[in-house]
């Protein structure tokens, strides 16, 4: 096992791989750190003028969230921003999107505070679908303390969807199945 020790004047968030480096965003630092993914040697630091939540990337740029609507589009060497899609369903805005995971052509968001991920276009930021993560931990893994859905991991060459969440005993790999049509839970 090999271990980084963020410094504690950050509060890590989301991380992406892109090619050989690790990206990570801080929450309110407004400052992203890059490793190199093997060593995980820090290599440089880039700045943001949000908070940082989520990141992910679609094989061209990295996708950013920060807790709002808005969904960042940022160069992968430059990390200057280069567009930005709000995010919404039928109901309006979809705010406090928080981790992120470039799926099959879309953006999976998690919605902080839920057990709801939603499907975005990432040309139009329309909600494309709802995925309701409930009832995923049993009574026994609910007694410890857990905290908030927050992880989602797909790994593109098998084809396998991950979630998982904060302080969770588990990783599950979960398959998606049609419920219904597209709408906001309460
Ligand atoms: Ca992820």
């Amino acid at each position: 096992m090999q271990i980084s020790q963020l410094p504690a004047q950050f509060f890590g968030e989301g991380i992406t791989i892109w090619r050989d480096r690790i990206i990570q965003l801080t929450w309110r630092s407004g400052i992203g750190l890059v490793y190199d993914k093997n060593s995980f040697e820090l290599l440089e630091q880039f700045t943001y003028s949000t908070e940082g939540w989520g990141i992910t990337h679609n094989g061209n740029h990295l996708v950013m969230s920060d807790g709002t609507s808005t969904l960042y589009f940022l160069h992968p060497d430059s990390f200057e921003e280069i567009g930005r899609i709000e995010v919404f369903d039928d109901y309006g805005p979809v705010t406090r999107l928080n981790e992120l995971e470039y799926v099959r052509g879309e953006i999976y968001a998690n919605v902080w505070q839920t057990n709801r991920i939603a499907r975005i276009s990432p040309k139009t930021g329309k909600v494309m679908g709802w995925i309701e993560m409930d009832g995923l931990l049993n009574q026994e893994e609910l007694r410890e303390p857990v905290d908030v859905l927050n992880g989602i991991a797909y790994d593109a060459e098998k084809d396998r969807l991950f979630v998982t969440g904060k302080l969770w005993p588990k990783v599950f790999e979960i398959k998606l199945v049609r419920l219904g049509p597209p709408g906001r839970a309460p």
